[in-house]
């Protein structure tokens, strides 16, 4: 890819109303890419906009913008798959793994308490001394971009682990190694809005890519997407790494954790 000339490409999907208007969100997605696969990549958006399980849009908008930041390459987070065989199985992991990248009991429990009030098309951040909600940006949360794993580069590390090459565990694996990269992170709780998806992950520097094969029955429509993070005083410094850094995922044998 050329470095000196890369866009941000965004997209944003509802029905009924935008997003402002309190329309429901359908999906969202994010790349990073050349001036010249521009085309391609608008229209890997525009697909994603116009075929989602969650319903058509009524409303999408598609954002193209030039990044003038150097692009920061970072190796994929370590991937494991846990299999359970019923969702209270797969919550009870994720507590348990939480647990493990060091947010405590009582504000896992809290967190958890609140999710059922979300309804964002973003992440909530949460502190891991209070357990509070601390991002500000209530129905919005808040939305990661400027991240992406070159396909080729996604699919033979794909290969070497033996997971399936799926552009869902490409994104996800993407963001959460973006989001994990920042210091004031100690962990990210998600599972997706799709009704028939139902694995979902908890990542952390150390624990890496959790992945937990069910998180939540088919059908539900309801997602989760928390970051856990250590500094109050840094939360919008925070934010402008989550929103604006431009990190490319790249997979270096050489480099590899295992
Ligand atoms: N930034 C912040 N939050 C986001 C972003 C983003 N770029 N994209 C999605 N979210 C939030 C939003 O609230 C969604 O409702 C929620 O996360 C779920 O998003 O097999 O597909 O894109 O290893 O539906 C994880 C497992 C799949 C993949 C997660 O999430 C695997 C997924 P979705
Ligand atoms: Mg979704």
């Amino acid at each position: 890819m050329d470095q000196s000339k890369i866009y941000s490409v965004r997209m944003r999907a509802s029905e009924k109303e935008s997003h402002e208007n309190g329309g429901k969100h359908i999906s969202g997605g994010e790349l990073l890419s050349s001036y010249n696969d521009l085309p391609m990549s608008v229209n890997t958006l525009l697909e994603k906009a116009l075929n989602h399980s969650r319903g058509k849009p009524d409303f999408f908008q598609i954002q193209c913008e030039i990044v003038n930041q150097p692009i920061k390459r970072v190796n994929p987070l370590t991937v494991q798959t846990n299999e359970v065989t019923t969702v209270k199985e797969g919550q009870e992991l994720a507590r348990t793994l939480l647990k493990k990248t060091g947010v405590s009991e009582d504000i896992i429990e809290k967190a958890y308490k609140q999710i059922p009030e979300y309804a964002v098309r973003g992440a909530i951040i949460i502190d891991i001394h209070t357990g509070e909600r601390i991002d500000g940006r209530s129905d919005k949360g808040v939305r990661v971009s400027r991240m992406d794993w070159q396909t080729e580069n996604f699919e033979k590390w794909a290969e070497s682990k033996t997971v399936p090459a799926n552009p869902r565990l490409k994104e996800a694996l993407a963001l959460a190694t973006k989001v994990c990269h920042h210091e004031s992170t100690i962990a990210e709780l998600c599972w997706s809005d799709d009704p028939e998806y139902i694995t979902g992950y908890v990542a952390g520097k150390h624990i890496g890519y959790q992945r937990i094969t069910q998180l939540k029955h088919y059908g539900d429509e309801r997602g989760c997407r928390i970051f856990f993070v250590d500094a109050l005083s840094t939360i919008d410094t925070n934010i402008t790494y989550l929103e604006e850094q431009p990190i490319m995922v790249q997979w270096e044998e050489d480099h590899d954790g295992r």
